[in-house]
């Protein structure tokens, strides 16, 4: 592996190959702006490339500490190398590499939540953001409500000095602030949720009604949530990708990122006192309204990636870019998008969605970026919603067929039972995995008993879609299908009955 190599560290930066880019400005100037709780490979590649970005023009407040809210393996691979890390920037014509030095320090919530309560409470912190995936937000994905008997959510109701959740974090940082006559943080969600910031005001004012009628008010006057539409495509970094790292910059990283060229911040621009990073210089969008934008990436992009998640999976790919390469799972994404998702999305302005919907073939298509079939179908009670659900809702509220969609409902609920085509065991990640497996065990072998079964889970379909006869028939009809014919033959029998 690396072992030949110097550790990256600040001493060792004068050492990285030419061709590495390097922060290029004084670290030991850079003050703690933005504490952002996930520092995960997703905010390494996006909110962090654009922040480092800036810093080469305007050193000085946005330096970001990082916050695991679960396993410290974040913290002890970056930690001894001061925070810097490699991004592998790849695609069909090369890489190119810059190491990052925009993140200060990394703090591992559970060891000690005081300390990262009082990280947020520091007045020289502007701004919070997040990256803590669906399930970080103890959300009932169909409601958008908070979910009071979420056992973390318990917790922090019973010890708000010392929290668990997101959540649990930002109102405790909010209510000391108020405590010190502090203004608060903008809280900056950039998840892949709907309305992402409405919604964590919404949950966080759920939260703070149950402790103190009072702080609710105070947050709801004084605090703000802008919404965010974040884009980049990271996968989850490898063995292999450590070893290129430390090839290609002469230093051994634990913790590089791979990220595709293409990247994407639309940011609803309401910030407390107007402080936060110039992003918009390096290619951010501020703007009023971001939920076209939100619509159009949420539906499009990742949609269509959940559907080439469960079939491309289930037909036996590894990867999203294998998965378009076959022609079929290729020509069924693309009527997916055409004739099912592109008709009931709008557009934000100066956006043509089929040019958008090209550029996203192009996007899964780029041969450098593993992106496995796997780490995208993880959480799917979390994700549907919001991915296809919504754009069936769309379809049947104007009485529109939706064979596509069906059929990648299908394939998370083949997926979900937790065999593969050729009767393996699948590893299903999902904080509702063994309650989906319970109901299809007790559902039987019938396609529609199971069908119904899961569409008893009002937390994923609430509770018109299983009343919904068009729906229901055609969520049954793909499913018998996929059982039948396997995922591959389902889609191109769509394809060529000439859905
Ligand atoms: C993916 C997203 O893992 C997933 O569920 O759909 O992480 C996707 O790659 C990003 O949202 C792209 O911006």
């Amino acid at each position: 592996m690396a072992e030949n190599h110097p550790l990256l560290a600040p001493a060792t930066l004068t050492l990285a190959k030419a061709g590495t880019q390097r922060p290029a400005y004084d670290r030991s100037r850079l003050r703690t702006g933005i504490v952002h709780l996930g520092l995960g490979a997703f905010a390494r590649a996006h909110q962090a490339l654009y922040t480092e970005e800036l810093h080469a023009a305007e050193i000085g407040d946005w330096g970001m500490t990082g916050v695991s809210l679960q396993r410290p393996d974040q913290r002890d691979r970056l930690m001894p190398q001061a925070g810097l890390y490699t991004a592998l920037q790849k695609d069909r014509t090369g890489v190119s590499v810059r190491i990052v030095g925009c993140v200060n320090s990394v703090m591992v919530a559970p060891e000690d939540p005081v300390a990262v309560v009082e990280a947020m409470a520091n007045p020289r912190v502007k701004i919070v953001s997040l990256t803590v995936t669906e399930k970080g937000y103890c959300i009932d994905p169909a409601t958008g409500r908070l979910q009071q008997n979420h056992p973390d959510i318990r917790h922090d109701l019973e010890h708000p000095g010392e929290p668990r959740t997101a959540v649990g974090f930002i109102l405790a940082a909010l209510e000391r602030r108020r405590d010190e006559g502090m203004a608060p943080f903008t809280v900056l969600c950039c998840d892949n949720l709907p309305s992402n910031g409405r919604l964590l005001a919404s949950l966080v004012s759920d939260f703070a009604a149950l402790r103190d009628c009072g702080l609710a008010t105070w947050v709801e006057t004084h605090a703000s949530f802008p919404s965010t539409m974040v884009d980049r495509i990271v996968p989850a970094t490898t063995a292999e990708d450590i070893a290129e790292a430390a090839r290609l910059t002469g230093l051994a990283d634990a913790a590089p990122v791979v990220h595709e060229p293409f990247r994407q911040w639309v940011i609803e621009d309401r910030f407390i006192e107007n402080a936060r990073p110039r992003w918009e210089r390096v290619g951010a969008e501020l703007v009023g309204d971001v939920v076209p934008y939100e619509h159009m990436k949420l539906r499009l992009l990742n949609g269509a990636h959940s559907a080439l998640a469960y079939l491309g999976y289930l037909a036996g790919h590894e990867t999203i870019a294998d998965t378009v390469e076959d022609p079929v799972l290729r020509a069924f994404v693309q009527g997916l998008w055409r004739d099912e998702i592109i008709p009931v999305v709008s557009a934000p302005p100066g956006t043509d969605l089929s040019n958008y919907a090209w550029m996203l073939l192009e996007r899964f298509s780029n041969p450098a970026i593993r992106h496995r079939t796997w780490q995208i179908a993880m959480d799917g009670s979390q994700k549907l919603p919001q991915r296809l659900l919504a754009t069936a809702r769309e379809r049947l509220a104007h009485n529109l067929p939706l064979p596509r969609i069906a059929l990648a409902v299908a394939g998370w609920l083949r997926y979900v039972g937790g065999i593969d085509e050729s009767g393996r065991e699948i590893g299903v990640r999902d904080p509702l995995a063994s309650h989906l497996r319970t109901v299809l065990d007790q559902a039987g072998h019938e396609p529609q008993h199971r069908v119904h079964a899961v569409l008893g889970i009002e937390a994923i379909f609430g509770s018109d879609l299983p009343r919904d006869v068009r729906f229901v028939d055609a969520l049954t009809a793909a499913y018998t299908r996929l059982l039948t014919r396997g995922a591959r033959n389902a889609a191109a029998e769509l394809i060529s009955a000439g859905f």
